[in-house]
């Protein structure tokens, strides 16, 4: 963790503030039920305000200060990027990638989309098939056809993509004209009920570069458990574990996280979704100097839930998305490639380029 993050996580006078953010988005994404889970209470303010941090006893950051450190725009892509570490997949990365194929084996990363699929707070997966058949008989063959119609988050529920879009800070209380992304954009410069005006996944290019996957089931010899967080040390272990020197990774790569949490996903979804292990701020800045392009795990939020810090909610998505634009990868299936012992291959995901989205559904691949 830089020196500057370090010093705003820590603060007395933010924790209050972030606590405060933290119940009330918990409680206004599921109706209460996981700031029940997590055992948050509303503060009566917020119940009355409904979601949205509550200001009245916000610490204003220091000027060029935020609740998350220094101001990170403009972004190392220019004030106008839209694409994140995306940008990272040059055609030299593609032909660097490639050549991770060695015997034409693919593995499938996602998981089959289903109601049944545990989703975070109140979203919805709800298909039907109008008719039966939808359409037809047409013409002298006789043709028929099904539809599907399909009402979700759907850039938000199962195997999905975060994207630039999805989570930001509101750096001073309420203020809407200072709640910002990726490339310090605002609500008013992106938000709209219709599909981001900016920031939408549309604009992330295809992710077709070198995976490398961190097994920490194989390190503690165990499934890891809630609230459990994956350290430096822990990388470096899996690392030497599986032959793979820590300089190996290179601007633009993938990293994965199989924690084993993912063996609850359709068996116990009460207990996948309470939280899960995974990625603390410090594992964070460590894939942040790397420069990856994304960060996936087999959880629903990738990092560690509730975070140690218990004044924090989510901190490394924002580390992750908002300032660095490295997108996350949620809800993946690592077991197959952890019991083939696959350390490094290569991973594509073309996120879909649903305009104005906050992210991508996909079946992503890994190759080898
Ligand atoms: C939130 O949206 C808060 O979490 P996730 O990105 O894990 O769905």
């Amino acid at each position: 963790m830089s020196d500057q993050n370090k010093t705003v996580y820590d603060a007395d006078e933010q924790s209050h503030d972030i606590d405060a953010g933290r119940r009330a988005v918990m409680t206004a994404a599921a109706g209460g039920a996981l700031g029940a889970l997590f055992g948050l209470a509303p503060a009566p303010a917020q119940a009355a305000s409904g979601i949205g941090f509550v200001g009245t006893a916000q610490a204003q950051p220091a000027a060029g200060a935020t609740p998350v450190g220094a101001a990170w725009w403009p972004s190392r892509w220019g004030a106008d990027d839209q694409a994140g570490a995306s940008n990272w997949i040059t055609p030299e990365k593609v032909l660097d990638a490639i050549k991770l194929v060695r015997t034409g084996k693919i593995y499938e990363m996602g998981r089959i989309y289903e109601s049944s699929m545990p989703k975070f707070g109140e979203r919805a997966f709800t298909l039907r098939i109008p008719g039966g058949p939808t359409g037809g008989p047409l013409g002298n063959n006789r043709v028929i056809w099904h539809d599907e119609f399909l009402a979700t988050e759907i850039g938000q529920v199962g195997t999905q993509m975060d994207g630039l879009g999805h989570i930001g800070v509101a750096v001073k209380g309420e203020d809407r004209a200072e709640m910002r992304f990726y490339n310090g954009m605002t609500v008013a410069d992106i938000s709209n009920a219709y599909g981001l005006k900016k920031l939408g996944i549309e604009h992330v290019k295809p992710i077709f570069t070198r995976g490398l996957l961190i097994d920490m089931v194989a390190v503690k010899g165990r499934n890891m458990n809630i609230g459990e967080e994956i350290t430096v040390a822990d990388i470096e272990a899996a690392l030497r574990r599986q032959n793979v020197a820590a300089d190996a990774l290179k601007p633009g790569d993938a990293i994965f996280f199989n924690t084993g949490w993912g063996s609850l996903w359709n068996k116990d979804n009460v207990e996948f979704g309470k939280g899960e292990p995974g990625v603390g701020l410090a594992a964070g800045q460590w894939c942040i100097e790397k420069q990856v392009c994304l960060v996936g795990a087999d959880t629903w939020a990738v990092e560690v839930v509730p975070n140690p810090n218990s004044n924090l909610a989510f901190p490394v998505h924002q580390e992750f998305l908002t300032k660095n634009g490295i997108f996350i990868h949620e809800n993946l299936d690592l077991a197959p490639l952890a019991a083939d012992s696959v350390w490094q291959f290569l991973y594509v995901m073309t996120p879909i380029r649903i305009k104005g989205g906050t992210g991508s559904p996909g079946r992503p691949i890994a190759i080898v």
